[in-house]
Parts: C-alpha cells; structure tokens; sequence
C-alpha cells in the first residue's frame, strides 16, 4: 500500500513507535520557530534545560505579537529574546520584519522538513509542503534541544479539490467550506491532506491560507504537495535548491476523504464567534460594518494586499467605516511601496499598522461598542479583538475590501470585473531585520528586564489528589478564555504571578480569587477545552493557581499536551452524561491517582459533595506516564539527563 504525503515525511523522521493512527510516535524536527509572546517562556524554558547551543537545522525566533511598547515590558522580552537566541544558536527576526508564519513561508520553508513552532497557525508551512505543527513553547524547547517530539499518529484525511475558483472567490472561502463540513472540533487527531487537481490552480499562499486556518479545525496539521507551482515560488523567493517534489502515492489510503468542487465555491463567512459558523455572504445579507481589518498571517500575503490595493484603487473608504491593513512581512510592505500599491491604499483612506499581528491578537484597533468588524484573520472568539460586545465576521481580502468600500457585507462577485494578481517572478529579497546568531555562546550576555519572572514548575505527582470544582465551563472553550491576551495583558507573557489574576475571567471574574482562597482545585470542562492558541499560559497560569486536573468530555491536542507538560492532569469523562454529576463548589477527590498512573489503572473522581464515583479516562503513553510522575515535561527532561 502507497503512502499518503504527511506518512512519507513522518517516516523519513520517525524515531520511536509505528505508523498507526492511535500510535505514539516520535519525530525528528528539523527547524523550530518561536514568536515572542510564547517565546520568553519557551527559551527560558530551554535555559533551565541547560544545553547551550540548538540542535535543529535551522531556529528562528520572530518579534511580531507584543510589538506595541506601550511600556518597558516588551522592549525588554524582545531583548532578552534577542540576546538568548544569539547566544544559543537561533537566528533572530526583528520587530518589524514580519509575522512569524509569513516569514517563514517567504524566507525558511523547505518542503519536506519538519517544523515545529510555539504557535499554533505554525501549519501555514504546509503550504509549501512542510510537515508543520504547532505546539506548546517547552515542546519546542525540548525540539531545540536535539529532542524528538511525541504525538498520536493522527490520521490523514484527504480534502479532494476539483474544479478551478471562480472570479472573487478565494483561497479563504476554500478553508471556510472546510470549517463549515468539519467544525472546529473536527480535524482533531487528524492530519488534513489536499489533494486533487484543484490544488495546481492555487498558489502557494493561498495553500498556506488554507493550512493555515487548518488549526481552527483543530488538526495536528495540514498539507499541500510540493509541485511546480512550489518550485515557482521557491525560485521566485531566490531559493530554487530548497525545492523538492513531493506529493502522495496514488494508491494512498486515507482514514476519510472530502470533495470540494472549487467552482461550485462562492464567498463565504464566519460569523461571531466561531470560526465554523458559516454560511455565504449572500445569505448573511447587507449588515452595516463599522470596522475592516486586513493582514494576520492568513491572509497578509504580497498577492493579497496587491488585489485589495486594485480593489481599493481610485476609490474612498464608506466614511462610517474604518479600514486597518496590516502586511504580512517587510517584503510585503516594501514591495508595496515600491510598485505604488502602497500608495493607492493609502490614498484610498485605509490605515497602514506595522507587519506584525497588531488587531488579530488585541494589540490595538479595537473596534468600537456593539460594532460589526469584519477581518481576514482565522479567529472570531469573543472578546478576542479587545471589545468584548464586538461582533467578528471572517472573510477573505476581496469581501473586506469591497465591503469597506460599501460600507456594508458585500459579496464581491456582484461587483463587476475582479482583479487578477499574478505572483512576481522575483520577490523583494533582503534579508537585514534577520540577525544571525553568534558564533560563540560566551561572547552574548543575555539581558533581562525587571518583567521577566519565574515561572512556576510542578511537584512530583501526590499519591492522592483533592481539592473543589472551582469553576465549570461550557463547550469550546478557548485558551483567550483562560488566559485572555490584549494590549493590556500581552505584555506580561513573562509574568505569570501577573497573568494569574485574569485567568478565565471571561467566564467568571471571580475565578482567580476563588483559586488562590482556595489554594488550588479542579476545572472542570465541556468538549473541546482548550482550543485555539498554543499559549502554555493557558497551562501554566493554572499551575501557578493550584489547579491539580482538569475533568472535560474532550480536550484540543495542544492544550491538553500543554496540561500535560506542566502536571496538570487532562482527564476526559468517560461517559459524557457525568459532566452533569459535578457541580462548581463540590469537593473532589482522585484517589490513589499516582497509583493509578504509575500502574495504568482504571481512575474514578469521587464526588465527595454527591457521593457520586465519577469515572474518568487518561490514555497514556509510557513517556506521558512517567512525565505526570514526575510533575511535568522539565522535572522529567532534568530526570532524564
Ligand atoms: C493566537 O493567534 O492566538 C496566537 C496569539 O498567535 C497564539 C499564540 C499565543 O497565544 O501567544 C497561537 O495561536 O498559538
Ligand atoms: Fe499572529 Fe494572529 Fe497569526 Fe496568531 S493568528 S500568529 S496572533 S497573526
């Protein structure tokens, strides 16, 4: 039997375990990437682990979330991230040469090699066939280490495309059909595979579009074939021997397959506050916009920007509108400038933000009260763009920019000719804002600032665990929701003793306070907790408050890896019903639990409040045993050197 594309990459780097969907594996990572707000923790993280210079092929870390200095605290991170990455090996990305997956896609991919990032839209890679995956900074840490990286052998499913897009139908309505078939939930375990004669019709950032947003689906990852339209953009970015063909036997079998006739395919959106609740812009109907935000690193690419700028071209933003456009990197904004595009935003009255993440992450342009805000970004959770009654509407370049032109949701295909941008034959190539990293260790003194804490690390597993449902939660709960971020909060990455007062405060204030009177306790959780962000400090704000577990009908893959790493038991209800047999205020009790997790044996939560035995599942591999022993990830890596 052949094998499907991400099986061939996982078996040229598998180092522990087999190919079976279900399996633990573990993969050799060839590059690894960080970004600030997950990186300060990450290279401390790889600091405490006390090797001194990394063992990938290539590491990059890029300043593009905290790039507001409302204060000394990010201009201090972007220090010390500087300085670390200098001393330990790992090339440095400027604040203001771009968003991490932008850049990485324009200037490092290589098809083929695996990538690991401490950020969760790291799958933008597999748009040039990279097998990508995102995951929490002390898993990156260990990948930068030299060590492998464990997960479930997803499985591969297949994304069938055929046909060809119509006119102002984009690479953004591809994935939101996929969100709208799969749901958010649905791409959990699984690697999604696009095949098809559809895919030679897209670009390669459109295909990173589309991979890029396959983390709202919750998959490991997501991936293109490397072709000729990869080799183009590889020339194009002057690195032609970075290409290589790849792409799945014919006689691949695949766990499920989807189609998708692209030409059947017309302008679609995501409506608040799920990315999955879609539905075509024509059905949503005429709603009056307040706010346009255009940029993130799904839809910030030069072939992106340059159809807005024809769109916007000669014309006036609808007055009651207000348009930000953020580039997705340095080559993207420069080549703008060259070519006059630039100018015709500009001219046109849309607001230019830095090539950083800036209003997709909160770092500023919150929309007004009530306000109806669409944006080319890949999440629309509430509260996320910083206004928590705002309304966010998902959409590609070509809707929010005829929609800001409108001043209402417009679907473009009613807007007569649709601009054709055609990929440059040489992209802008200069590569200044990316320092190397020094030749010897001893010559960088790492610098840090006052903002920069300890962060906390568990203890070795107790015999028995207890404490009160300190909080009970709904489905989909997102990691913004455990650990908000915004230009307020954003700045204290580095801080957890400070972030522990906001912890999921968005589903009730008085949570932290509860926690820290209480000295620790449980979560308990519906299905999917934890989706989204890659953020640790989803993990380790909860550590610091005590929480010993966390009881959910379902977990997201990162989140629950996140848990993991730092103690904190992910449990899953065996039988979904039970979420029913747990109130918050009940006192709980894991009995035997280190027993139960040195020995595999079958665990209950009693609810001593109800009487009620509530059974619940960990499936485990022998690692993960011995790292919830040891009371995380760093306490078992120490252990092990
Ligand atoms: C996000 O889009 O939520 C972020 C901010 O990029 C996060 C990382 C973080 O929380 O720092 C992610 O997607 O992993
Ligand atoms: Fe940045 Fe937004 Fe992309 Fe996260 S999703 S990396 S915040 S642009």
């Amino acid at each position: 039997m052949g094998l499907t594309l991400a099986e061939k990459i996982i078996k040229a780097h598998l180092v522990e375990g087999e190919m079976v969907a279900g399996q633990d594996i573990a993969i050799k990572i060839d590059q690894t990437l960080t970004q600030d707000s997950t990186g300060t923790m990450a290279y401390l993280q790889f600091e405490a682990m006390g090797i001194d210079r990394v063992r990938t092929e290539r590491s990059v870390a890029y300043i593009d979330h905290n790039t507001i200095q409302s204060g000394f605290e990010n201009a201090d991170d972007h220090m010390f991230i500087q300085t670390v990455a200098q001393k330990h090996g790992v090339y440095f990305s400027k604040p203001g040469n771009g968003i991490c997956h932008q850049v990485q896609l324009e200037r490092f991919g290589v098809p083929g090699k695996t990538l690991l990032g401490s950020d969760s839209h790291t799958p933008t890679g597999g748009g040039i066939g990279m097998l990508a995956i995102g995951a929490g900074g002390l898993d990156v840490a260990v990948a930068m280490g030299g060590g492998a990286y464990y997960i479930t052998m997803p499985k591969i499913v297949k994304v069938e495309l055929v046909g060809k897009l119509r006119p102002w139908v984009a690479a953004k309505d591809i994935i939101l059909e996929v969100l709208r078939l799969l749901t958010v939930k649905g791409g959990v375990g699984k690697i999604i595979e696009y095949t098809g004669e559809g895919v030679k019709t897209l670009t390669v950032p459109e295909r990173a579009t589309i991979t890029n947003m396959g983390a709202e689906l919750g998959a490991t990852t997501s991936i293109f074939p490397s072709d000729e339209v990869t080799h183009g953009f590889l020339k194009a970015q002057g690195r032609e021997e970075a290409y290589m063909p790849l792409c799945a036997d014919a006689d691949a079998e695949y766990a499920e397959t989807v189609t998708i006739d692209l030409s059947a395919l017309t302008p679609l959106a995501a409506q608040p506050h799920s990315p999955d609740r879609v539905d075509t812009v024509a059905n949503i109907g005429k709603i009056k916009v307040d706010q346009v935000a255009i940029g993130s690193c799904t839809n910030s690419s030069y072939m992106d920007l340059m159809k807005v700028a024809q769109i916007l071209k000669g014309k006036t933003v609808c007055p009651h509108v207000s348009l930000v456009i953020a580039p997705g990197s340095k080559q993207v904004l420069t080549m703008l400038a060259q070519n006059g595009a630039l100018a015709d935003l500009v001219a046109a009255g849309a607001r230019i933000l830095e090539s950083a993440c800036g209003p997709c992450i909160g770092m500023g342009q919150a929309p007004r009260t009530n306000a109806i805000s669409l944006r080319t970004f890949n999440r629309n959770f509430e509260g996320r763009s910083g206004t928590a009654s705002a309304q966010v509407y998902l959409v590609s370049p070509e809707t929010a920019a005829v929609s800001a032109l409108t001043g209402y949701l417009t679907d473009p295909s009613t807007c007569g000719e649709a601009p054709v941008v055609a990929q440059p034959e040489h992209f802008l190539i200069n590569d200044n804002l990316v320092l190397a990293p020094a030749e010897k260790s001893s010559d960088v003194e790492v610098v840090r600032g006052p903002n920069i804490q300890p962060f906390p690390i568990n203890h070795a597993l107790d015999e028995t665990v207890s404490g009160k449902a300190l909080i009970k939660v709904v489905d989909n709960i997102t990691t913004d929701h455990i650990m908000p971020s915004n230009a307020k909060l954003l700045p204290y990455r580095s801080n957890i003793p400070y972030l522990s007062d906001y912890c999921l405060v968005p589903c009730d204030p008085e949570f932290p306070a509860r926690a820290k009177k209480e000295g620790g306790g449980f979560i308990i959780g519906g299905s999917n907790y934890g989706q989204g962000s890659s953020r640790e400090h989803a993990a380790l704000v909860p550590l610091y408050l005590g929480i010993r577990a966390v009881v959910a009908k379902s977990f997201a893959r990162i989140h629950a890896a996140n848990l993991m790493n730092s103690g904190i038991l992910p449990l899953t209800f065996a039988n979904e019903a039970d979420y029913d047999a747990i109130s918050q205020g009940d006192e709980l009790v894991l009995p035997d639990i280190r027993n139960c997790v040195a020995n595999d044996l079958p665990i209950v939560v009693e609810n001593k409040t109800t009487g009620k035995t509530i059974p619940v599942t960990l499936t485990l591999s022998a690692r993960q045993r011995k790292i919830l022993l040891a009371g995380g990830l760093l306490n078992f890596t120490r252990e092990q050197a």
